[in-house]
C-alpha cells in the first residue's frame, strides 16, 4: 500500500512513528512542511524535516520532540561568547552538523530534496521524506507590537516570543512561485491513501496545501484523503494553533478544522472521543467522520489511531 502523509511539527513526526508500526509493509512518502525553515548563523535549518528524520531515524531528543538526543551546546556557548545573534534558538552541537552539511550542499547548488535524501541516507527513517518544495518559502506572522504592526519569522514568533504577541496575519512569503518538489505530485498521483497528520493546520499542513498544485492534486486524487484532528476538546494538544486558527477564519474545534479543510479535500476525518458530539456536523458536509482516541500518550495509542485512519480510508474508498 502506498501512503502519502502531509506532516509538520512534533505531532506529525510522532504520528508517523505509529503509522510505520501500524502498517509496516506500506511504502510511506512524507511531504514535509518547509515554511518553518530559517537561516541562522549562515546555516539553513529545516525543523519539520529534521524532526521527522530524527524521530523515525532514532536520533531525536525524545522529551523535546526536536533536536538531537545526547546533545551538547559548546558551539552555542562559544557563539554567545562572541555575542553572536540570535541566541534565542537552541542549536546543539550534533544538530549543527546537520545544518552545516545541508548548508554546504545547498551552497553547492544541490536542491533541498536531494539534500534531504543525502541526510536521510544516514538516518534511514523508513519513509521517503520530501520537502513540500525546493523553493524558499517562509512563514511569517504579523504581530501587534504596541501600536505598530511588525512581521516576524514564525520561529521568532514561536521560540523567542512564545506566541505571546497578538497575531494579526499569517503570510507564506514565496509561496506564489513555489513549485512542488520533485516526486511530490507523482507520489500523490500514485497514492492508495493520503493522510493529513495531526499537525498545525495553519503553519504545518497549511503551507503544504498552499504550494501551487498540491491541493488540486489531492482534490483530484482517486485516493481517499483522511485527516486526524490536532484539536481535542476545543484545545490544542501542543503548540499554538489556537492562536492562529482565528486568522484563517477556522474555529478551534475538531469539526471546525475539518470544515476548514473542506469536503472537496477531505474524504474522512478522525476526532477524539471527547468530541464525538461533533461527528454529525462533519458528516453532514460529506466527510466520513469517526470518534476515536487521538492522544498519542504512547506508541500503542499512536498505532491505534494510525490504524483507525487507515481503516476509515478503506471504508470511504469503497463508499
Ligand atoms: N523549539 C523551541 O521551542 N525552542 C528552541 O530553541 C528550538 C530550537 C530548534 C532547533 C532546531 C530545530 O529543528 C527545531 C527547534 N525547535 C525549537 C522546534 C521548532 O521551533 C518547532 O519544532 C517547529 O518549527 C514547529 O513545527
Amino acid at each position: 500500500m502506498r501512503i502519502v502523509v502531509l506532516s509538520g511539527g512534533i505531532g506529525g513526526a510522532r504520528f508517523l512513528r505509529g503509522l510505520l508500526a501500524a502498517v509496516p509493509t506500506a511504502e510511506i512518502t512524507v511531504i514535509g512542511n518547509t515554511g518553518d525553515d530559517i537561516t541562522l548563523h549562515g546555516l539553513r535549518i529545516c525543523p519539520d524535516l529534521d524532526t521527522v528524520m530524527y524521530t523515525l531515524g532514532g536520533g531525536i531528543h525524545e522529551e523535546q520532540g526536536w533536536g538531537r538526543s545526547g546533545e551538547t551546546y559548546a558551539v552555542a556557548e562559544e557563539l554567545a561568547g562572541y555575542g553572536a545573534q540570535p541566541q534565542w534558538f537552541g542549536l546543539g552541537d550534533r544538530d549543527l552538523a546537520t545544518h552545516i552539511l545541508r548548508s554546504q550542499l545547498l551552497a553547492a547548488g544541490t536542491p533541498l530534496s536531494a539534500v534531504t535524501d543525502r541526510l536521510c541516507a544516514r538516518w534511514r527513517p523508513g519513509v521517503r521524506l520530501l520537502p513540500m518544495t525546493d523553493d524558499p518559502v517562509e512563514t511569517r506572522i504579523t504581530i501587534k507590537d504596541g501600536d505598530q504592526l511588525r512581521s516576524v519569522h514564525f520561529q521568532e514568533y514561536w521560540v523567542r516570543l512564545h506566541a505571546k504577541p497578538e497575531p494579526v496575519a499569517v503570510e507564506l512569503a514565496g509561496i506564489a512561485t513555489a513549485k512542488p518538489a520533485p516526486g511530490v505530485l507523482t507520489a500523490i498521483a500514485e497514492a492508495d491513501l493520503v493522510l493529513l497528520a495531526p499537525s498545525n493546520p495553519v503553519v504545518s499542513v497549511g503551507p503544504i496545501l498552499a504550494v501551487p498544485g498540491i491541493r488540486a492534486a489531492l482534490v483530484d486524487s482517486a485516493a481517499p484523503v483522511v485527516g486526524l484532528s490536532p484539536i481535542v476538546g476545543g484545545a490544542v494538544v501542543r503548540g499554538m494553533a489556537d492562536k492562529l486558527l482565528p486568522l484563517i477564519g477556522v474555529p478551534t474545534s475538531a469539526s471546525g478544522v475539518a470544515l476548514g479543510y473542506g469536503p472537496e479535500l477531505l474524504d474522512g476525518w478522525l476526532v477524539d472521543t471527547v468530541d464525538a458530539a461533533e461527528v454529525d456536523q462533519v458528516a453532514v458536509s460529506g466527510i466520513e467522520c469517526r470518534a476515536v482516541p487521538l492522544l498519542m500518550r504512547d506508541l500503542p495509542a499512536t498505532v491505534a489511531m494510525a490504524q483507525a485512519a487507515v481503516d476509515l480510508a478503506g471504508q470511504v474508498a469503497v463508499a
